[in-house]
């Protein structure tokens, strides 16, 4: 795809296709509250968006990549759909609203492990890192970490800028001694960090288990990018969701308000807005349940009838009990947890839990190349 760099004001930005969550495309919007704002770069925001040669876009808000990627996983055999289609404005206040459920654990302990070990963290990180917080969303969770940390330098990245501006704009009045910087860029695709962030003392903060998201090929992929972009200095505090009990992860992810299924269904209509689909939800069922075999939750969605999809440039028929599948979450076992980080390039140091062992936060040095 033709990338041109543009730099526009942020009123004018069109929206992000997706909106948050492990992203798409190449926006980048990087800002630097060391350089005080001038006109007429009032924001100084610099974007890259896709090129603006329309002629073979099958819908105003997919870019040709995201229409191709889209087309080929609803032709696939197994009929599958990215989860970061979860991710639009909607799907995004509705994983907020899971993350309050009384049956989606995982924020709520990770929470309490951050809080309870918070001194304990401070002790094995120590003060002065480049705090790079990946998905940062709105913030909050490296925020409660900055007066245990004390980092020199906070560098938030996730593929919604907007959400990220605005919230390092209310940060930036909290802590104004900590320098700050945002990027909107798809880290979990390629990580290259510009050089305005610092090289010493890299962080990388990946909390909420997001690394459940990856197979655990992939996990392992991602995380020897990030290895690849610390010096020997660097380290990684990582939140990891542990196995436990099946009946309460299908709970954590089939709740009883249905909220998890209205996320889940939510992504139809994303795909409907991007590709110019006609997928009816009510004939759409919500599943989400954990595949031991594969150590897993999976989340699908199934044909409650026989039925056809069409969008532009493709069809398909489904039979009754058809599904695609939209997420997988790793669970792990806490001893495989050293293993997969040594894999990546990195020695697990600590690992924190709840008196459960529900969820687990590690911190991990990165080792010599
Ligand atoms: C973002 N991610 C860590 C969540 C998870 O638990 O895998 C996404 C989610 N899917 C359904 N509920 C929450």
């Amino acid at each position: 795809m033709d990338l041109s760099i543009v730099k526009v004001p942020v009123e004018l930005q069109a929206a992000s296709p997706i909106e948050r969550g492990p992203a798409v495309g190449k926006n980048i919007i990087s800002y630097d509250n060391k350089k005080p704002p001038t006109l007429p770069d009032a924001l100084g925001v610099y974007t890259i968006m896709p090129s603006t040669n329309t002629a073979d876009a099958p819908h105003p808000l997919a870019t040709p990549a995201i229409a191709a990627e889209l087309h080929a996983g609803l032709q696939a055999p197994g009929a599958a759909i990215s989860p970061k289609f979860l991710y639009d404005a909607l799907g995004s206040k509705l994983f907020e609203a899971i993350c309050e459920l009384p049956e989606y654990y995982p924020t709520r302990i990770e929470a309490a492990i951050m809080e309870r070990h918070g001194a304990d963290i401070a002790r094995a990180v120590g003060p002065g890192a480049t705090l790079i917080d990946l998905g940062a969303g709105n913030c909050a969770k490296a925020a409660a970490l900055f007066p245990l940390l004390h980092p020199a330098q906070y560098v938030a990245l996730d593929i919604s800028a907007d959400f990220l501006r605005d919230a390092i704009d209310r940060l930036r009045q909290r802590f104004a001694h900590i320098e700050m910087t945002g990027l909107g860029l798809d880290f979990s695709q390629q990580l290259e960090l510009p050089g305005v962030v610092r090289p010493e003392k890299r962080l990388f903060f990946y909390p909420g288990s997001s690394i459940g998201n990856f197979t655990p090929t992939e996990a392992r992929a991602f995380l020897a990018r990030l290895r690849a972009q610390c010096d020997t200095d660097g380290g990684l505090l990582i939140g990891i969701d542990l196995v436990k009990e099946t009946a309460i992860l299908d709970a954590a992810y089939d709740d009883d308000l249905g909220v998890t299924a209205a996320f889940n269904l939510n992504l139809l209509r994303h795909v409907n807005r991007l590709v110019g689909a006609d997928f009816q939800v009510p004939q759409w069922r919500h599943l989400g349940f954990f595949n031991e075999a594969e150590s897993r939750i999976e989340m699908h969605l199934e044909a409650r009838e026989a039925l056809t999809v069409t969008w532009h440039g493709g069809s398909r028929r489904f039979a009754a009990g058809e599904r695609i599948h939209t997420e997988n979450s790793y669970k792990y076992r806490q001893p495989a947890i050293a293993g997969l980080l040594e894999q990546s390039g990195f020695q697990a140091v600590k690992l924190w839990t709840d008196p459960q062992q529900w969820f687990a936060l590690v911190y991990a040095r990165a080792l010599p190349a």
